[in-house]
């Protein structure tokens, strides 16, 4: 009854009116289907999307991809049960047999990964968190709410690509979003009076976009300005993602901000500042990515969370790497990074084990599908972040709420443990 019966294919629009794969698989004891999200700041290491290229869509169109999740994918999978996802997984990894999922492509490999796992969770009757991570499943991730937008995400003149408020104080995910909710109002009428109206408008991830804002300094310094402006001083800790490798000039080995030319040990001495000066509690990416050296050396001297987005790129292989030499404290989860469930899982797995964080992640193109919401609490991820506004962003929460409702006196909120792994 859980044996793949059919594997479909669609070529839907995310939040950039941009194609995406919508993958559907079926089996008589019930039907999954999951949406493909789509990074923009992508790390060089992450899997290869098949794009049809050409004129349409600007070249971004997925119908060779739709074909090959029909014509390739589904007679390889027709017979295989959904509840042995690993199985599905290998069979899919075997059949593209490149090291970049440059063959059968990245969105298609996740696409049918993920949908085989709601097939997985509809067929045997659990809602999908629990078919993630069983009975035990209870832990509501810590939000990292993107509420200034900067970098290739965005409008604004920030080198930053995100300015993150933490709910560390809150105490229930419940509570940690409508704080988190009122500092977003309030950030907004703050800024609008301070550097005009056009300054709500928001970007890919639904963050503000300050007009004339340059320096990430005054961007936290605006957002710690709105967290005490409501009495929420102790409630709230302040993170970044700087995704440092989208404005490092590898020819000439420096970091291009604020008109200079800055090299590493520049850029530590701005993140000393800035721990010196807020709570910073969390640094994404704040080297470029292949400078795993850096990264240790950061881990080594800042009293902060150190997470890997592009330098890990979610791939096992990679983050062992970054284990060994010390050059991280968390581990930034996206499916699409490394292509499937199962790989996506042991990346958690190893993290895990080695007293890493795991912070689950959304990509700036996504869809109101909610399979990540449930993918945090099935691996008892710490974190989340699914950007601020924006309907495939709340969808996010929304989930995440009804999760917690569901669970009742059995959920924990990550609070300020949100570190552990
Ligand atoms: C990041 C992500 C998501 P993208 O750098 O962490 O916030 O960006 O999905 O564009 O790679
Ligand atoms: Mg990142």
């Amino acid at each position: 009854m859980t044996d793949i019966v059919g594997v479909r294919a669609r070529e839907i629009l995310d939040n950039r009116l941009e194609p995406t794969l919508r993958v559907t698989v079926e089996t008589p004891a019930g039907t999954g289907t999951a949406d493909v999200p789509a990074g923009r700041s992508r790390g060089t290491r992450e899997a290869v999307e098949a794009r049809d290229g050409g004129g349409r869509y600007r070249g971004r169109g997925v119908r060779t991809a739709v074909s090959t999740v029909e014509d390739r994918v589904a007679p390889e999978l027709r017979g295989r049960s959904v509840t042995d996802q690993r199985a599905v997984d290998r069979a899919l990894l075997e059949l593209d047999g490149t090291a970049d999922l440059s063959d059968l492509g990245g969105n298609v490999v996740t696409g049918v990964s993920l949908a085989c796992l709601k097939a997985g969770a509809a067929a045997t009757g659990r809602p999908l968190y629990r078919h993630v991570g069983g009975a035990t499943a209870a832990r509501l991730p810590v939000p990292f709410l993107d509420m200034i937008e900067g970098g290739e995400l965005s409008g604004s003149d920030l080198p930053f690509q995100e300015h993150q408020a933490v709910p560390v104080g809150a105490d229930s995910f419940a509570e940690a979003i409508r704080m988190g909710a009122e500092v977003y109002y309030e950030l907004g009428d703050a800024l609008a009076d301070s550097y005009g109206q056009a300054s709500r408008n928001v970007g890919d991830e639904g963050g503000y976009n300050p007009v004339g804002m340059g320096d990430p300094r005054e961007a936290f310094a605006c957002l710690w300005e709105a967290i005490e402006e409501l009495g929420y001083g102790d409630s709230f800790a302040l993170a970044a993602d700087v995704a440092a490798t989208h404005f490092y000039d590898s020819d000439a080995g420096c970091y291009d901000l604020f008109g200079e030319r800055l090299g590493r040990e520049d850029l530590l001495a701005l993140y000393e500042e800035l721990v010196g000066a807020y709570p910073l509690v969390s640094l994404e990416d704040p080297l470029h990515e292949e400078d795993f050296a850096g990264f240790a050396e950061l881990a080594d001297r800042l009293d902060v969370q150190v997470v890997g987005d592009d330098l890990f790129v979610t791939d096992p292989h990679r983050l062992e790497r970054g284990i060994e030499r010390g050059a991280a404290t968390a581990l930034l989860l996206k499916v699409n990074q490394v292509g499937t469930v199962t790989e996506a899982s042991e990346a958690a797995r190893l993290a895990t084990r080695n007293g890493y964080a795991v912070q689950v992640s959304e990509r700036s193109g996504q869809t109101p599908d909610t399979w990540l919401a449930d993918l945090a609490v099935g691996l008892g991820a710490g974190q989340i972040k699914t950007g601020v506004t924006r309907g495939e962003r709340t969808e996010q929460y929304n989930r995440l709420l009804a999760i917690e409702d569901e669970l009742g006196a059995n959920g924990t909120y990550g609070a300020d443990g949100f570190a552990e792994p």
